[in-house]
């Protein structure tokens, strides 16, 4: 019914290639041809990405960077340069924006673009894709991959299939043959639980996963996740291209009820808002490139700081830290209280990989988070050992440390490297690994619930 009659949409998807390697690959002619592996260098470093040259040798993302070497001796091992690919994903969206009003990028590499609508400006959608192809390819000097298709399910698996370096399209008639082959975990949702227990049913391509009835879908996921995988299988999805997600940040301050004069309360309650904003962040899944501090002193005197972080990370620590270095940065007027405090989050991108080689304690992160979505925001918030209730036991992020939200921290949640940050108070977090580039932390404590 109304399907019919609604206009037909084009959504395209483009992804960069290898993108850290290709941008290294860019700016080092010599590397051209060769493998080239970025990632955390250290002995627990990981594997950001691998060229195609390296893939070949079985090298992959996520893969521990020595058994990498391992793999590819010959390789070329190099550190993320975070700042770097974010130009090269700005020109790339820049190329973009040409063509729609309506982008919405998804990580560094790669973003929707809503076609829809477009032909009379841009001619032929299927031109514009080969043309988009193209002038990213020309003028970033990267190899992209494009896939064109009714919708944003379709398109991303069409860039996939278009990997590397080339343009597929999907059109509607050709969506049943395009998705049949497939194995269901290419499907977005279908982890390898779903994946495990299609397949115990028997159901192991998007071909079989069509021929189940949705009452029996129903049974095995429940209503809404069956309903879901019943529509993907026929290759329907009806979600729109956000474009706002560039422009928005994340931000929360307080006014206090009375002045705060000295520098460890200001610092303290900076981290209680640092730690709300990062769980908010962490809900949307998004990272943040950008810490931003607010104070109005008691005479009205506001002043914003700000850092980019050398990293996007989603780790509340790693955010509390950066937003008293701030504090500290500015100078703190004692004989003028504080009045208004304020933490904001910017420069947000999808969090669609776990930028785990950059923050070696981010199990700590995913851990804080999951107390807080658990027992509330004010279960939780981070200080220096003495602060709170130090007589009901301020938990220290000791990975070594025996007791509750400490123990569940494995070996990684050691490793610090440190640029060297202000305070140098107690080293709750020892992290002695210096390859990862950690923002020293103040001495990190987990507080218990205040009053
Ligand atoms: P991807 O687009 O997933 O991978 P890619 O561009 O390297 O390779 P492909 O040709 O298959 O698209 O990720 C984009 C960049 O994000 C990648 O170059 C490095 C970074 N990244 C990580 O840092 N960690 C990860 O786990 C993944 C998957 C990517
Ligand atoms: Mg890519
Ligand atoms: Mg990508």
């Amino acid at each position: 019914m109304g399907y019919d009659c609604a206009m037909a949409r084009w959504i395209l998807h483009v992804d960069m290639d290898a993108f850290f390697a290709s941008v290294e690959q860019l700016d080092r002619p010599e590397l051209r041809g060769r493998p080239v592996i970025v990632g955390g260098l250290g002995p627990r470093g990981v594997v950001s990405t691998a060229s195609y040259e390296a893939r070949a040798f079985g090298v992959h993302s996520a893969m521990p960077t020595a058994k990498a070497r391992k793999l590819c001796p010959h390789g070329v091992f190099l550190a993320p340069r975070f700042a770097r690919y974010e130009e090269a994903a700005a020109a790339t969206r820049a190329i973009l924006s040409a063509f729609s009003p309506v982008v919405e990028p998804l990580s560094l590499d790669e973003a929707f673009v809503d076609l829809t609508g477009t032909e009379r400006l841009h001619g032929p959608v299927e031109r514009t894709a080969q043309e988009i192809h193209r002038r990213i390819r020309t003028e970033t000097g990267l190899p992209c991959s494009v896939g064109l298709a009714p919708n944003k399910l379709l398109a991303k698996l069409a860039s996939e299939a278009a990997k590397p370096g080339g343009v597929h399209i999907v059109h509607e008639e050709d969506v049943d043959g395009f998705l049949s082959p497939m194995p269901v975990s290419r499907l977005w949702g279908v982890g390898p639980q779903t994946a495990r227990k299609l397949a115990e049913r028997g159901v192991h391509t998007v071909g079989d996963l069509r021929g189940v009835d949705a009452s029996l879908l129903h049974s095995w996921f429940g209503p809404t996740a069956g309903a879901q995988l019943w529509r993907m299988a026929r290759g329907l999805d009806d979600s729109p291209v956000h474009s706002v997600r560039d422009a928005k940040s994340i931000s929360q301050e307080v006014t206090y009820p009375e002045d705060l004069y000295r520098e460890e309360d200001i610092a303290r309650e900076l981290r209680q808002l640092a730690m709300a904003v990062a769980t908010r962040l962490a809900e949307e899944s998004l990272l943040a490139t950008t810490v931003r501090i607010k104070i109005r002193w008691a005479d009205f005197t506001t002043r914003t700081r700000q850092v980019r972080l050398p990293e996007p990370t989603n780790h509340p620590v790693l955010i509390a830290d950066e937003a008293v270095a701030l504090l500290r940065r500015g100078g703190i007027q004692a004989e003028v209280g504080v009045r208004l405090l304020g933490v904001g989050l910017a420069g947000l991108i999808a969090a669609t990989f776990r930028p785990e080689h950059l923050f070696v304690p981010s199990q700590l992160g995913a851990a804080l988070h999951q107390v807080r979505s658990r027992h509330g925001a004010q279960s939780l918030s981070l200080g220096f050992p003495g602060e709170g209730h130090p007589r009901r036991g301020a938990g220290i992020l000791d990975p070594g440390a025996k007791d509750g939200v400490n123990g569940e921290m494995d070996e990684r949640g050691r490793g610090r490297g440190g640029r060297g940050g202000a305070g140098q108070r107690d080293r709750a977090v020892r992290l002695p690994d210096p390859d990862h580039g950690i923002p020293s932390g103040q001495g990190l404590v987990l507080l218990p619930a205040r009053g």
